[in-house]
């Protein structure tokens, strides 16, 4: 009788204890999240707790309560612009932009630009700046955006010694690849594009980047040019080099044009 009343106690305890451990099973399990704010959430279950929290998505809540949360990796917008800097441009291509002994950067790489985006409803709120991006000598321009930048923006193009120039409107940056052109005046706030043997081009000269191009520029020029400034230097409209009546010349046009920025 004694022996019976063992095995079943045994038997209880084996029940018991297995039951204590069977959570355990969840160790392999976890997911993630797309959060309605365009973040990201990843966790795994069965770590110990370290903490609780609820986050929305939107249509639904997740609440973690026990394991490891993580970050993990942001998604990014691939933005690909297509431009021509008039300084630079000698028709259907640009050329490389010179230092004093040679190109100033390696490969097909024209010369190197800024890209901003700024609130679709508030121009003067800057979002995100993307700056030493190259520009190909085709006018490619290719960088990757934080995926939080989701919504619509303007896409404003600054360089060395061009007119800031912007797009007509808000571009919409919903897909992971976006792709924009200022080929034509119609693309650009203002349709400040200048128009080059057939092609259009983001204007030469400004060289102080106050947006416009004016005697302050022309002045600037003057001085480098009666010097013989050379290297990569700002004074340098047509990116070859060297400081010359050809830079006075692509400035002094625009000048007399009244040539400044169009912004929203
Ligand atoms: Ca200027
Ligand atoms: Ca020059």
């Amino acid at each position: 009788m004694k022996k019976i009343l063992l095995i079943v106690f045994l038997f209880y305890a084996v029940a018991s204890l297995q039951a204590q451990v069977s959570p355990a099973a969840n160790n392999s399990t976890g997911g993630s999240a797309t959060l309605s704010n365009g973040g990201y959430l990843a966790w795994s279950v069965g770590e110990p707790i370290i903490g609780t929290v609820s986050v929305s998505t939107g249509s639904t809540t997740v609440t973690i309560t026990q394991g490891v949360l993580q970050t993990w990796p942001e998604a990014v917008k691939n933005l690909m612009l297509t431009l021509y800097l008039e300084g630079l441009f000698r028709g259907g291509s640009m050329a490389k932009a010179q230092n004093a002994s040679g190109d100033e950067f390696l490969g097909d790489v024209a010369d190197k630009i800024t890209i901003e985006l700024h609130d679709a409803s508030a121009y003067s709120t800057l979002v995100y700046t993307a700056s030493g991006i190259p520009l190909s000598t085709t006018g490619q321009a290719n960088v990757t955006i934080p995926g939080r930048n989701y919504g619509s923006y303007y896409v404003t193009v600054k360089h060395r010694n061009s007119l800031e120039t912007t797009t007509a409107a808000p571009v919409s940056f919903a897909n992971g690849t976006v792709e924009y052109s200022f080929d034509v005046p119609s693309k650009v706030f203002g349709n400040n594009l200048k128009g080059v043997n057939e092609s259009y081009c983001i204007y030469a000269g400004d060289v102080n980047g106050d947006g416009f191009i004016n005697a302050a520029d022309i002045n600037s020029l003057s001085s480098a040019a009666s010097v013989f400034s050379t290297g990569y230097i700002t004074d340098d409209v047509n990116g070859d080099g060297i400081v010359d009546a050809m830079d006075l010349i692509l400035t002094d046009n625009n000048a007399a044009n009244f040539i400044a920025v169009k912004k929203p």
